[in-house]
């Protein structure tokens, strides 16, 4: 058992302090550590390694930082705040023991999910937050005695370090090149992901069109009697949740699941969610048949799936529509943070209608495939970012007739510059319908501090091109 009484919280952001909260609560002797606030720097924390029994580490802190590899040497434990949560958890209020965890991973679409996930379980009566990644350090929820059951959004960075944790279900969405830098590679990267299968007790849930995400459930060691549901866009097959032409059913989960489908939403329930009336994107989709098998793995009944899809809204910055001025519309993805979501917020757009603005930090991804897949809804192209370079490369590679505009690292006003140049490419152009798109592809922490600065950002300048407003 590790031992509890003197911890080192290293990175003190949202779930550092989170964790340093919830150990000062307990009693613990707590080391904080931080670049940038207060006066112990990661490094000097190095020589006060003595001092502690375990490393609580921010999801920020890549594993190859000498602080942790000093850690290791000297067998000190190293985990997440997610960890330090499952080893925390307390009983709920109404008896039962700790509430279960419903884990959600993937490159993309997790916040949506747990979201989806949380409205679902909303809709059948439970008490539930999402928490993780999303924003709301899993630490403070686990420690809540009166949240029936967690809708948890999981990182790659955050299951790194996260060894106990055994989810009462968990889905792996998808899995496309992310977070290089910090894994060193994209088998690394995987296999982080897939930790989220480990002990899970009822259900394990994975896309049918991905077959890296059927390879980590098979490759998982899970409870006995746990059993893997696969997500798919067709007709589902026993042991899978899917469509009937525009009805999500179940054959997953229904008792009578060997000779029927269960249905649990139409397109209608989810009508709300297609961009400007546009079709509902096939990602989002995919997101709420997750979301339907997790709550299901739990037992919520059919009919609070479909509630709870009708009563779901998505969150800011994704793909928002900002406003709609002298016939250009100008959308907000800022939540697009790499090449996999940026293909797929291109996708929701017709053929040469998109002035596009990109970039950021490029976290060694490579983004040949997504110019070359869709390239074809590109009108012309804003570049802002320190590392425009990969970017600006693939461009001249497999889009050479794009006008591609640069904006200056050095320059101020990064964003009022982007929608300048944006307002001027589509004036320019004078055709009807088109979109700028803020979907940057990239990390935005070299300019902005999160991606919701850089999308509210891009939203004030765009207000201030409509003086009607
Ligand atoms: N720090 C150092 N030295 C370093 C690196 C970081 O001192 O070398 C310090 C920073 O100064 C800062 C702290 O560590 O004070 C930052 O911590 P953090 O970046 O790990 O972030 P938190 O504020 O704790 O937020 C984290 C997640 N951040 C990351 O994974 C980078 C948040 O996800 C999450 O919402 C929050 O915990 C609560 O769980 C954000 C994110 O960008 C949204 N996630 C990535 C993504 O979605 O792609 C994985």
């Amino acid at each position: 058992m590790t031992d509890l009484n003197r911890v080192l919280v290293a990175g003190l952001g949202l779930s550092g302090r989170a964790a340093r909260d919830v150990l000062l609560d307990r009693g613990a002797t707590v080391l904080t550590a931080d670049d940038r606030v207060g006066d112990l720097s990661l490094d000097a924390a190095r020589d006060r390694l003595s001092e502690v029994d375990l490393i609580v580490v921010s999801p920020g802190i890549p594993p190859h930082h000498p602080l942790l590899a000093d850690a290791r040497a000297a067998g000190l434990p190293v985990w997440s705040e997610v960890e330090l949560a499952w080893q925390l958890r307390v009983d709920r209020a109404g008896g039962g023991g700790p509430a279960p965890w419903l884990a959600v991973t993937g490159t993309n679409g997790k916040t949506t999910t747990v979201e989806m996930l949380a409205s679902i379980l909303t809709a059948g009566g439970e008490r539930t937050a999402a928490v993780g990644n999303v924003g709301t350090p899993v630490v403070l929820a686990a420690t809540d005695p009166t949240l029936d059951v967690l809708a948890v959004e999981l990182s790659s960075f955050q299951l790194h370090h996260t060894y106990s944790m055994a989810a009462e279900a968990a889905a792996v969405l998808n899995l496309a090149a992310d977070h290089l830098d910090w894994h060193g590679s994209m088998d690394a990267y995987a296999a982080d992901k897939g930790r989220i299968f480990t002990g899970v007790e009822c259900a394990c849930v994975y896309n049918s069109a991905d077959r890296v995400t059927e390879e980590l459930v098979r490759e998982a060691d899970v409870a006995d009697g746990a059993v893997a549901v696969g997500f798919t866009l067709s007709t589902p097959g026993l042991g899978q949740v899917g469509l009937v032409e525009d009805v999500l059913v179940d054959r997953g989960f229904t008792a009578d699941r060997r000779t029927h489908a269960a249905e649990l939403a139409t397109f209608a329930d989810l009508a709300h969610l297609a961009p400007g009336g546009a079709a509902l994107a096939p990602h989002t989709v995919q997101n709420a048949l997750a979301a339907a098998a997790l709550a299901l793995a739990h037992g919520v009944q059919p009919v609070a799936v479909r509630d709870g899809l009708r009563a779901y809204r998505p969150g800011a910055h994704r793909i928002a529509t900002v406003a709609e001025i002298d016939g250009v519309r100008w959308v907000d993805d800022s939540k697009a943070t790499n090449a996999h979501a940026a293909a797929a917020s291109l996708a929701a757009f017709a053929p040469e209608s998109v002035v596009w603005i990109a970039g950021g930090l490029a976290k060694g991804a490579s983004f040949d495939e997504l110019i070359t897949a869709r390239r074809d809804r590109l009108r012309a192209v804003v570049l802002i970012g320190v590392d425009s370079a990969p970017l600006a490369d693939a461009l001249a590679r497999h889009a050479p007739q794009v006008p591609v505009v640069r904006i200056d690292p050095g320059d101020t006003g990064t964003m009022n510059r982007a929608v300048q140049e944006a307002r001027r490419l589509a004036v320019d152009a004078a055709v009807p319908g088109l979109t700028v798109l803020l979907a940057p592809a990239c990390a935005s922490m070299d300019q902005f501090s999160s991606y919701a600065e850089r999308g509210e950002a891009f939203a004030a300048e765009v207000h201030a091109l409509d003086p009607e407003r």
